[in-house]
């Protein structure tokens, strides 16, 4: 046990990449101060914006969501309803979130993705494609798509610095380079897409946990039932077990990371590409008909041959 920095209480609460004690009564207000200032560091939002938050029912963006409330933001949710049977996991995540929207006293959107388009992510394991790149293109949809049409200049995620850290090991692993132009805690607007930001970008995944806990957040504490799958799972544990060794190691991989874009302007200036319609359903994209649209047709077209080879 030791001293907390700031009402000198004692706590096992205790932080080896700062060298900081913080009690549990403490740690609240530290963990929104952090974010706060990266907010402002980055000027990703102000005051008078809206921000859309994509909340998934997991500890990340209910606690941003409660954080981005406490500090004065206007922020409201995005439920996507993913239609994930396994354990329940798509009805109690969405549990979650409506607490949250009632206790933050925020409007709360919810797209089923069952209403939306007849399928669900379960169904999108038929095509063979790997069902988490399915699901980050449906919720970039989604989130793209509402955020236009109820006019929000800015959309904010939960991604934390394990999440940023293990994107930016497997892209530099694989040398994604159109990737790593574009991975930054803020990515401006566009006549076409809104404001990206990521206010929890350079806080540990742990950090957000005690948040959560020490500040009476109602979170979904299964994992999604695909996530054992995802290659970022393997790319976090290699790069938690580097950060028992070394610790801080992972804040100063992405942290120095952030610092030589900020530095370079080459090094922050996106491809630029045309964007145009998509045929089928108007939203905007880089090729004729957008990923989502593609991805949708396919796994219609697999379930229209199943229902014929049954009914044969
Ligand atoms: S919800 Fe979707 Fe995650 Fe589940 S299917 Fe994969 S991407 S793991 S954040
Ligand atoms: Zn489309």
């Amino acid at each position: 046990m030791r001293k907390c920095k700031f009402c000198s209480a004692m706590t096992g609460i205790y932080m080896r990449e700062h060298h900081l004690a913080v009690c549990k009564n403490c740690f609240p207000k530290w963990f929104e101060g952090r974010v706060a200032e990266t907010i402002e560091r980055y000027k990703m939002f102000k005051k008078d914006e809206r921000i859309l938050l994509g909340v998934s029912g997991g500890k990340d963006s209910l606690a941003l969501w409660q954080v981005l409330i406490r500090l004065g933001y206007q922020a409201d949710g995005l439920y996507l309803s993913l239609g994930i049977k396994n354990d329940n996991y798509s009805l109690d995540s969405k549990e979650k979130c409506i607490k949250m929207k009632e206790k933050l006293g925020r409007e709360l959107y919810i797209v089923d993705l069952k209403n939306e388009i007849e399928i669900s992510i379960d169904d999108a394991r038929s095509i063979h494609l790997k069902t988490c790149s399915i699901c980050g293109t449906v919720k970039r949809y989604f989130l793209n798509k509402i955020t236009r049409e109820k006019a929000y200049p800015v959309i904010a995620t939960g991604h934390n610095l394990d999440d940023e850290a293990a994107t930016l090991f497997g892209n530099l692993l694989r040398w994604e380079e159109s990737y790593l132009r574009r991975q930054y805690p803020v990515i401006s607007g566009t006549n076409f897409f809104a404001r990206k930001v990521k206010p929890l970008a350079f806080m540990y995944e742990r950090q957000c946990a005690i948040y959560a806990l020490t500040s009476g957040i109602d979170y979904i504490r299964t994992e999604c039932p695909y996530s054992s799958k995802a290659t970022s799972i393997s790319y976090k544990e290699n790069l938690n077990q580097l950060e028992n060794r070394h610790e801080g190691i992972m804040k100063f991989f992405y942290t120095n990371f952030t610092n030589a874009k900020k530095k370079d302007n080459a090094m922050m200036k996106a491809e630029e590409v045309e964007i145009v319609s998509c045929q089928i359903c108007g939203e905007p994209t880089t090729v004729a008909v957008c990923r989502f649209c593609r991805i949708k047709e396919k796994i219609m077209n697999k379930k229209k041959n199943e229902t014929e080879k049954r009914e044969k």
